[in-house]
């Protein structure tokens, strides 16, 4: 059994305040469902199985290049992150694991970490790392690119410290290494567009070299910024094209807001998942760029229609595992709330694309009827299933309402006692 953080007797005064109102609607959904032809159980024991990792950087306050508005007790060293992801997956049950981003969350004593992440029942998922900003004490700058960098010294050390995040994952169990890098040119002429993919590639094949062999490397596409002319992996072409080269290992990660506004991403899902290259995600949602703000909060339709296509994907070739993870910055709420919510939209999406009448689809689509397909994916995107993704959590021990349970817990006013603001720490989110 796991260390929790919350008082479970308080989980279970919060879940029995709410049981009966919770077992009313979801036996309404449950008659509704099954004159759909739907089983509801077999919906909540799939939605049991679902898991999105939470990323550490995630568990402070955010902030924008103009600013950063502190939130009380947060999070100032990795341990402290752990504790937060813990309270996060205690009462979602949805988020077992945490991706961690180094330098930021570089552990002194790594074993010691793996045992409080053990300890509190968490796992790690893919590590990060980070060649976009000079850490003190560096010997060579990323200013003008790191992977891709003209400099040979630069290109060395980006890449030793790719390595450096596979040794340490290692130790921590994680089993996949995300590679993003911010390397572009913001000016015409600045930099020679394919001499810098030639750079790149040349430096992943150095990484690729030291992965294990039960290992994946992430490749992280991104549309513009810190790179304002253009970006060397820009987009999943170019992920998918280095990738392709660098070999099976070597999978493409799509974070949702690395794109152009507009861009279909479900189609970019489909596609790789099609050529096998399909790695994993980062979940967020955005308006204009890559604001990171909360999963579903402003396009959840989009989410589900990616979840459409990674059930369609796993129909036609079997389980296939993409990683799932959050990426996102929380600037003006408090970021566990934000956490758990997200990963509950997650959730939603996934349990809504497996009530999705695959066979009527392909029967519509092959029929050319038009407006009936597309009801049927509004059928199912319009299921509230929130009884279903309540009961889930409530079987696998965690809170009906999660927001509520953690609100009533008063974790945060405590945390605000225990860890005051220290100078230098690593704890909030990016800026
Ligand atoms: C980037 C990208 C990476 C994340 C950094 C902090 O925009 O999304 O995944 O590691 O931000
Ligand atoms: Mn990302
Ligand atoms: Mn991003």
């Amino acid at each position: 059994m796991s260390k929790t953080i919350i008082d479970t007797a308080q989980v279970e005064q919060h879940n029995t305040s709410q049981r009966s109102a919770l077992q009313a609607d979801y036996d309404a959904l449950g008659g509704m469902l099954s004159r759909r032809g739907v089983d509801i159980e077999a919906l909540t024991a799939k939605a049991q199985t679902f898991a999105v990792a939470v990323p550490s950087w995630g568990a402070g306050t955010g902030g924008t290049r103009f600013a950063r508005f502190p939130g009380k007790g947060e999070p100032r060293d990795v341990t402290e992150k752990l504790e937060d992801c813990a309270v996060i997956n205690q009462l979602t049950r949805a988020t077992p694991a945490v991706s961690l981003h180094f330098p930021w969350d570089k552990p002194s004593d790594p074993k010691a970490l793996r045992q409080q992440a053990d300890e509190l029942g968490l796992g790690f998922d893919a590590v990060n790392s980070n060649t976009f900003q000079d850490q003190v004490g560096q010997a060579h700058t990323y200013k003008f690119g790191s992977l891709t960098s003209t400099s040979q010294a630069s290109r060395e050390q980006a890449v030793a410290h790719n390595i450096d995040c596979i040794e340490l994952g290692k130790t921590l169990g994680s089993k996949g290494l995300t590679v993003w890098v911010g390397d572009g040119a913001n000016f015409p002429g600045q930099s020679n567009l394919r001499g810098a993919l030639e750079r790149y590639i040349d430096s992943a094949k150095g990484i690729y070299a030291a992965l294990p062999a039960d290992w994946h490397m992430y490749i992280e596409h991104k549309l513009f910024e810190p790179a304002f002319y253009c970006s060397v992996i820009a987009d999943w072409g170019t992920s998918f094209a280095v990738a392709q080269q660098l070999g099976d290992k070597a999978k493409c990660l799509v974070d949702l807001g690395h794109h152009a506004p507009n861009t279909n991403i479900e189609m970019i899902v489909a596609r790789l998942a099609q050529f096998g290259k399909l790695g994993g995600f980062h979940f967020n949602d955005s308006k204009y760029g890559d604001d990171d703000l909360d999963s579903g909060s402003i396009d959840p339709f989009q989410l589900f229609l990616v979840f459409n296509e990674l059930a369609d994907a796993t129909l036609r070739d079997g389980a296939f595992n993409p990683a799932y993870m959050l990426d996102q910055s929380h600037n003006v709420t408090d970021p566990i709330e934000s956490l758990m919510s997200s990963a509950v939209e997650v959730q939603r999406a996934f349990v809504q694309a497996a009530l999705v009448d695959r066979a009527a689809l392909a029967g519509f689509q092959e029929a050319n009827d038009v407006l009936q397909a597309a009801q049927t994916l509004k059928k199912a995107f319009r299921t509230d299933v929130s009884p279903i993704l309540a009961m889930a959590r409530l079987r696998s021990g965690g809170a009906i309402d999660p927001v509520a349970a953690y609100r009533a817990s008063g974790y945060r006013n405590q945390v605000a006692v225990t860890r005051p603001p220290k100078a230098g720490a690593s704890g909030s989110g990016i800026v």
